[in-house]
């Protein structure tokens, strides 16, 4: 490979550019060999530049490739004919590979002759001292691309022995690169100390990093086991006609967080003992929401009620709106979306999921950490009611495999009626508190332009609970692994 490389620089040297085929020819060399050079000058740098052009052209078939390797058929049986007193027929035929194709041949090019009334049986013997197996030598020269230098008759003859067939075949353009040289320095792949102390690395080329290189497939590992369980209520969630919305945002304002879901700006879960509060940037600006008078409508229905609502008397405030904040539920990315279905034309009925992480300031014990993914699904249509959230519940946690289910009244903000989901559970032979839900509230749905009979079920739960019993993990801090490291999450 070595001279074959050097020879072929010096070849492009001479001519400045030319083609693979070329340095065939001139080289004597199969044209498979020529790319693997080839290849390997490219993998020093910009010494050339080799623009492949796809062409039709005859190519071996494997047979004629273990011909121009090893000889015709015809070839290789005549060098199994000792000289002289020559072999028997019957033994010929049982040692020699592709002994019958190669008698024929042998016979048909009176290389060899057959005395069928020797004793002992028909024997053969040669005919001639040597041989020159054209055959080989044709398929060499189809493997090195100089086809002009066949005959059609022996293109033909090669065809119909199926050693060779049309194939397309790539073949390269070769030029100087900008970095053409003679001799092919070696490329260093690692920069050593040795090098730095010594100065040695200034004289050295290094070998460009090949940043498409794919790294090495690991062999092994798992989906976390958060992600598998995610991967089964999504399939849930698809399978009720559920659609999923974009829940990539974790920084949220204050606005869509709780101000839009007619959570007041005194409840105690916005302050920071519940809320991570961003301090740069502390705010953004609400200027969409501005935009038709929806921030206003959200601001009367705090302050002053509306819509058969008497609000909660107080002085809303947009800048505390304005203040950003790690969201602590995905409820906020549901707003956003029931805003954009209200800003539709028509009114269209929608079901919505999210499963996407969320952040509480709240005190870390075994089951509750500083985020959690909260899993959460909606239904928006005409006149739905409370059966058809227990519906939908039951639905949904059947397709979990959970029967018994309780709902217990609860309260959120952001719904009336609310209720905590519980079901019992065999294992623990407790009943266990699977989620909360409840009917958004019209000081939510209204201000944002839905239709007065449109109402909104909906329900949440998380997705670390799951898995924990899927997984019989006791301890939350074991589903986090030992990567994240708690007391950093606690000074935070
Ligand atoms: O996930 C919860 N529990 C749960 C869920 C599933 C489960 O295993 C399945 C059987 C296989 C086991 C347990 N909970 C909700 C209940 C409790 O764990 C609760 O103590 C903790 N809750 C989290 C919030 O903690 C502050 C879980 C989290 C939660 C709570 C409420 C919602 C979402 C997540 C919601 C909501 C909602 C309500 C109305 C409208 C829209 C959304």
């Amino acid at each position: 490979m070595e001279d074959l490389r050097s020879n072929i620089l010096a070849y492009i040297h001479k001519h400045e550019t030319c083609s693979s085929t070329e340095l065939c020819k001139e080289m004597n060399v199969e044209h498979q060999k020529i790319v693997g050079a080839l290849n390997s000058i490219l993998a020093f740098g910009e010494i050339i530049s080799a623009q492949p052009e796809v062409t039709s052209r005859l190519e071996l078939t494997d047979e004629g490739r273990q011909v121009a390797d090893h000889g015709s058929h015809e070839a290789v049986l005549f060098a199994s004919v000792p000289a002289g007193d020559g072999a028997p027929q019957s033994e010929l035929m049982k040692s020699v590979p592709n002994a019958k194709i190669g008698f024929s041949k042998a016979l048909a090019n009176r290389w060899i002759r057959l005395d069928k009334s020797a004793p002992g049986g028909p024997r053969v013997y040669r005919q001639v001292e040597s041989v020159s197996d054209r055959i080989r030598h044709c398929l060499q020269m189809v493997a090195a691309l100089s086809l002009d230098s066949l005959t059609a008759e022996e293109r033909a003859e090669l065809k119909k022995r199926k050693l060779v067939q049309e194939g397309r075949v790539t073949v390269y353009r070769v030029a100087k690169g900008p970095a053409f040289t003679l001799t092919l320095a070696k490329e260093e792949t690692e920069l050593t100390a040795e090098m730095l102390a010594t100065g040695v690395w200034q004289t050295l080329t290094f070998k460009a990093y090949n940043f498409k290189a794919l790294g090495q497939q690991p062999d092994c590992g798992h989906l976390h086991p958060l992600l598998k369980v995610r991967a089964e209520f999504r399939q849930i969630f698809l399978e009720m006609g559920f659609q999923e919305m974009p829940t990539n945002r974790y920084v949220e304002s204050s606005f869509w967080n709780f101000d839009a879901l007619f959570q007041p700006q005194q409840h105690p879960a916005r302050d920071a003992h519940d809320t991570f509060f961003l301090t740069e940037p502390a705010a953004c600006r609400l200027d969409a929401e501005q935009a038709d008078g929806y921030l206003a409508r959200v601001k009367a229905v705090h302050s002053n009620g509306g819509y058969g609502s008497i609000g909660y008397n107080y002085d809303w405030k947009e800048s505390e709106a304005q203040k950003n904040i790690l969201r602590t539920h995905t409820t906020a990315v549901s707003a956003r979306m029931l805003y954009q279905l209200a800003q539709q034309p028509q009114f269209q009925p929608t079901k919505y999921f999210s499963i996407d992480r969320v952040f509480r300031n709240e005190s870390l014990d075994a089951t509750h950490l500083a985020e959690f993914h909260q899993i959460e699904g909606l239904v928006a249509d005409y006149n739905l009611n409370l059966c058809h959230l227990m519906g939908i519940i039951r639905e949904f946690f059947h397709k979990l495999g959970i029967r018994r289910l309780r709902f217990k009244p609860a309260y959120n903000p952001y719904t009336e009626p609310s209720m905590e989901i519980f079901s019992y559970h065999e294992g623990l032979g407790k009943w266990v508190e699977i989620g909360n839900s409840g009917v958004f509230r019209p000081e939510m749905l209204l201000p944002m332009g839905l239709p007065e009979s449109v109402s909104v079920i909906a329900w949440g739960l998380s997705l670390e609970r799951p898995t924990m019993i899927k997984y019989g993990i006791n301890n939350i801090r074991d589903l986090i692994g030992p990567k994240v490291d708690l007391k950093m999450i606690c000074d935070s």
